[in-house]
């Protein structure tokens, strides 16, 4: 493989991606590719600062500004980190990706989804994942996987908001065949052999992806 391969994990809150991400790496890594993770927002220094920023439940911040302080974060990290290891040959695992800023910022906040794909497109300069795993739940499941730890600014939305994203992400997987709806209610293990199968498929060119 010449050319690296952008794989991203979408789903809401709890679940199970960040589970799921681990595995795959490890099975991917096993079958001798080069593997990185990454994390949205997050995985540099200014990413990583807008993160707090974001998910800071002290902070209140307005629809667009979340919208476009999630685009700076992916701009850095996209310039500096995804495309280097790209070029590179290297299979990257992303913890989300752009249908995150869909889901929550257009499904979820109500902005409007066309301009989010152009604010989108400019964060990346049109970079998108060759394959997405849409781990589907519902927000009831995802809320009690995380009794127990603090809920972030946009965790604390509540249920109605987490099954406006979980639609906008069906709705967009009903469109676009890169998008592959995995029932994320199963058992983990079951889940990864899933994953692990349609990834396989995916990399020998058994899965076609196109639209
Ligand atoms: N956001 C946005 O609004 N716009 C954007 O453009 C982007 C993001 C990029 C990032 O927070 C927040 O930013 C996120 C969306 C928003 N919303 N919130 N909050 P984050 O990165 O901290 O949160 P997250 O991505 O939602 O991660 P998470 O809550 O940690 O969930 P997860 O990674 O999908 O799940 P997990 O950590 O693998 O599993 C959660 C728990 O469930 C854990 O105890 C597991 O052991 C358990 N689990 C996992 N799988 C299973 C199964 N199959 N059965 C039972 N239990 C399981």
């Amino acid at each position: 493989m010449s050319k690296g391969l952008l794989i991203s994990f979408e789903g809401i809150d709890g679940a199970g991606k960040t589970t799921q991400i681990k595995t795959l790496a490890c099975a991917l890594e096993d079958q001798g590719y080069k593997v990185s993770t990454l994390r949205e927002p997050g995985g540099t220094d200014i990413s990583e600062s807008i993160r707090d920023l974001l998910l800071d439940a002290r902070n209140q911040i307005n629809p667009m500004a979340e919208a476009m302080l999630y685009a700076a974060a992916r701009a850095q990290l996209v310039q500096d980190v995804v495309r280097p290891l790209l070029a590179q040959g290297t299979i990257v695992l992303a913890d989300r990706f752009i249908d995150s800023t869909i889901a929550y910022q257009g499904y979820g906040r109500g902005l409007s989804i066309e301009g989010l794909h152009q604010l989108n497109h400019l964060a990346t300069g049109g970079l998108q994942p060759d394959l997405t795993i849409l781990l589907d739940i519902l927000p009831e499941s995802g809320s009690r996987r995380r009794q127990g730890s603090l809920f972030d600014r946009i965790e604390q939305e509540g249920l109605a908001f987490q099954e406006r994203v979980r639609q906008g992400y069906l709705e967009m997987a009903r469109v676009m065949p890169r998008i592959r709806v995995i029932d994320g209610s199963l058992p983990v293990e079951k889940i990864s052999d899933i994953i692990i199968d349609v990834v396989t498929r995916f990399l020998k060119g058994d899965l076609r992806v196109e639209s």
